[in-house]
């Protein structure tokens, strides 16, 4: 049994091996929540970001990755969405903001970014937001250094680039694409000064040896990324994994408490996933360490909780949830 309050898991590392990890994944579950959660506090203070997600570019992605719905390989009935204007975003990032949201993230199904006006675009929706005072996130696929650089330049906060599983099981998800090139871009990002958001998906088939090593590759970077969502499998109809097996919730929270232990200082993202988990199994991955959620209606072609939903839990269970948020409260209230 574990210490009252102390852990083995006091210092930020940089060199976590797949046994280590295996056996944080496997402990007694009681044991691994105590464990995060002595970490958790230690080092975060139970803060949760609020980020809100909008997809600018939706559908018709040239990439094969099995699980989603807007690759071109799919059949799922997706609203298909040429990219959307500068203003339109913006708005979107401003209701966002008066939600509540610190953070606007920002989403195009593409394989690359393709110079022009379409990435001039994108660096003007970077300024805005950052004119709003939110953090700004973009996802958009495999980026070159000039590309990491210019987004940099316009104040991209953080980039988003998921390596979604292990490297071994990487193959039977995505051939269209490689681990190295997933990686190279991550490091792209990271040269040019921008924050890595970069993590991964559980209920793909993977084996817990899969989330082993998919947690020690991030966990391996120096520094950690940033930030970390962790997705559980939304199972879209028309998909290659259509008929995948939802996960048991206890998985998700030791995916979360084990990623927590690894990255002591990361945000680690209760990602996709979140309507197939009860108000109970979301408050225990906030115990042991998730600390942000994705917030708003919509994450890019699924659903998500309301917000009004997440503003009540996040009260119930008593966390600090964004620092402006009392003054928005007051615009909503009179409503
Ligand atoms: N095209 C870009 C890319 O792949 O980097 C950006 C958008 S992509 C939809 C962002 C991430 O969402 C993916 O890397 C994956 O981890 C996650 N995702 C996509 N579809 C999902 C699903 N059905 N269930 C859970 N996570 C999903
Ligand atoms: C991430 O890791 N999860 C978000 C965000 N990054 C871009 C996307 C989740 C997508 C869920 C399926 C959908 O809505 O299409
Ligand atoms: Fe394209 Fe991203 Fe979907 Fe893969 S996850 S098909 S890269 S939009």
């Amino acid at each position: 049994m574990t210490n009252l309050n102390t852990t083995k898991y006091t210092k930020i590392r940089y060199d976590w091996a797949r046994d280590e990890i295996l056996e944080i994944l496997n402990l007694p579950l009681i044991d691994l929540m105590w464990e995060s959660q002595i970490v958790h506090r230690k080092f975060n203070h139970y803060k949760v970001q609020l980020a809100s997600l909008f997809s600018v570019k939706t559908g018709g992605c040239e990439e094969n990755c099995s699980y989603c719905s807007q690759s071109i390989y799919s059949t799922s009935q997706i609203k298909s969405h040429p990219q959307f204007q500068v203003e339109e975003v913006l708005e979107k990032a401003q209701t966002a903001k008066n939600e509540g949201a610190d953070r606007f993230c920002m989403g195009w199904a593409w394989r690359e970014i393709r110079d022009g006006k379409p990435f001039n675009a994108m660096l003007t929706m970077v300024r805005g937001v950052r004119d709003l005072g939110m953090e700004a996130c973009v996802t958009a696929g495999m980026l070159t250094e000039e590309q990491a650089s210019r987004l940099a330049e316009a104040g991209l906060t953080a980039y988003n680039h998921n390596l979604d599983t292990s490297p071994e099981y990487y193959k039977n998800i995505i051939t269209t694409r490689t681990y190295q090139d997933r990686l190279d871009t991550i490091k792209r990002v990271r040269n040019a000064g921008i924050n890595v958001c970069c993590g991964g998906i559980i209920g793909l088939g993977e084996t817990n040896d899969d989330r082993a090593s998919l947690l020690e590759v991030l966990s391996n970077m120096n520094p950690h990324p940033e930030s970390v969502p962790i997705n559980s499998l939304v199972a879209i109809e028309g998909t290659g994994l259509e008929d995948n097996q939802e996960i048991d919730s206890i998985e998700m929270i030791r995916m979360i408490a084990t990623a927590r232990i690894l990255m002591p200082k990361s945000k680690i993202r209760l990602s996709a996933g979140r309507e197939s988990l009860s108000k109970e199994a979301q408050i225990l991955c906030l115990q042991c360490g998730a600390n942000s959620i994705f917030y708003g209606d919509e994450l890019l072609t699924t659903s998500n909780p309301s917000f009004q939903s997440d503003r009540k839990l996040l009260k119930e269970v008593g966390v600090i949830f964004n620092k402006d948020f009392e003054s928005h409260e007051k615009t909503f209230s009179s409503l």
